[in-house]
């Protein structure tokens, strides 16, 4: 396998393509040999569509990163509207010795729709109770409600519609039950967050659009519909640019919540959350720092090598994900005018991080670190060290510059071993002074 940096042969490739029609996208055996990767050329993230050099950070600004994110909006996770009229929260719970005394929790519903009950979406937030101030805030969606996130029984059982699934051998319900309670908790780490002094604030990511190929009939889509639109247009929003959505929103509130430090709240996303956080922290740039965790296809790692879940396997199993767009480049990854080291350096010169997981072959770990490396050299356009090194690190060794990168042991999930690195991370660009 070779790879290199270049300015993308789209034209020579259409000539080629012209000539000799590709075969229709397929899906093959996933590949998990490195040797079967193929050479793959990516896209320069400094030079331009139309083959200018990005000279200087006022170049990245002004022309590169809204040209990068366009293709991103246009071609992969679809164009999403702005916030709804007006945003009506209510706090619908508040305890403030919560956790044995050492943390507030509280519970806020967001109405999305603005006169309406539904959609909703209920934030659960733990604040450090020895606080003297607003905080830094970790914000992250999860996968099973918000009372799957611990144990505490003053965490109200999540009211929307429930993904049924199976959750460490317990069956879950369309509706959330007790049952659920703390499922997850190992992946949310409450007393470590708020022990380092950090808010944390959560919501259940079905709230914004449940996890189904519904045609975008349920969630926030139909709000949007032009009269008589029946689904979004092939370059406008899925889900995952739904749920990213739905974190601006998560963001708009804390504007306003004089517990949180509104300018240090960092995204964090496990899987096909991990994809979500990247699109939310390319789309807005208020979030301060963004974390991806096993994001895999269609987040960190590069989809031209084919490593893995592949553009054509994601496509066909989640159909709902990405704009219709994306559906041509299953496949045919070498014709995406972009790839996924572009989205990482979307973030920049926010600090970002990228965790990838040993036995995570699924996800392509080389892919996800290569994408890290690769976004470098707009942090270095822009003053700022990107990923320190020039090669993939041993497991369990962290890479920390403004773009942070780890391969832990272990399989695809959080564990606390990602947690005390993010945690490391934050501390070193959230808390080094206004
Ligand atoms: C897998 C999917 C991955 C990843 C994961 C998850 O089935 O193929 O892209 O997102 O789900 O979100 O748990």
């Amino acid at each position: 396998m070779k790879a290199g940096i270049g300015v993308c042969a789209s034209s020579i490739l259409m000539l080629a393509t012209a000539a000799f029609p590709l075969l229709p996208a397929q899906e093959q055996e996933p590949n998990y040999d490195e040797k079967k990767v193929p050479d793959y050329v990516l896209p320069d993230p400094l030079t331009t569509g139309d083959g200018r050099r990005v000279a200087n950070a006022r170049d990245w600004r002004e022309v590169r990163r809204p040209e990068i994110l366009e293709l991103f909006r246009s071609q992969m996770y679809g164009r999403r509207p702005g916030p709804p009229r007006e945003l009506r929260s209510r706090v619908t719970s508040m305890e403030s010795r919560a956790l044995g005394g050492t943390a507030v929790r509280k519970e806020v519903s967001l109405y999305l729709n603005t006169d309406r009950e539904l959609p909703r979406m209920d934030l659960l937030i733990y604040l450090p109770a020895s606080r003297s101030g607003p905080v830094p805030a970790f914000l992250g969606l999860n996968f099973n409600g918000n009372h799957s996130i611990h144990p505490d029984p003053g965490i109200s059982l999540t009211r929307t519609w429930m993904r049924p699934s199976k959750v460490e051998g317990a069956v879950l319900e369309n509706r959330a039950t007790e049952k659920g309670r703390g499922t997850l908790s190992r992946r949310w780490p409450v007393e470590k967050i708020i022990g380092r002094g950090y808010a944390l604030v959560t919501a259940y990511y079905g709230d914004t659009d449940p996890d189904d190929d519904d045609e975008f009939r349920n969630g926030v889509h139909p709000l949007f519909y032009r009269p008589g639109q029946t689904r979004p247009d092939a370059d406008e929003w899925g889900s995952i640019a739904a749920w990213a959505w739905g974190l601006s929103r998560a963001l708009d509130y804390l504007e306003t919540d004089p517990g949180v430090d509104q300018h240090k709240v960092a995204l964090l996303g496990h899987s096909r959350l991990g994809k979500t956080a990247l699109w939310a922290g390319a789309e807005d740039e208020r979030f301060a720092l963004v974390i991806s965790n096993n994001s895999g296809c269609g987040g960190a790692a590069l989809s031209r090598r084919r490593f893995g879940e592949t553009v054509a396997r994601i496509n066909r199993v989640f159909p709902h994900w990405f704009c219709g767009n994306f559906k041509q480049y299953g496949g045919r990854e070498e014709r995406l005018p972009m790839d996924q080291h572009l989205l990482v350096a979307l973030m920049a010169p926010r600090p970002v991080y990228v965790a990838s997981a040993v036995e995570d072959r699924w996800a392509d770990p080389r892919g996800e670190y290569l994408s890290a490396r690769h976004a470098s050299p707009v942090y270095a356009l822009l003053g700022v060290p990107g990923l320190p090194g020039d090669s993939m690190p041993g497991v369990n060794q962290p890479l920390m510059g403004t773009i942070g990168y780890h391969i832990r042991s272990g399989r695809h999930d959080v564990t606390d071993y990602d947690w005390d690195r993010y945690l490391d991370f934050a501390d070193r660009h959230l808390r080094k002074g206004p």
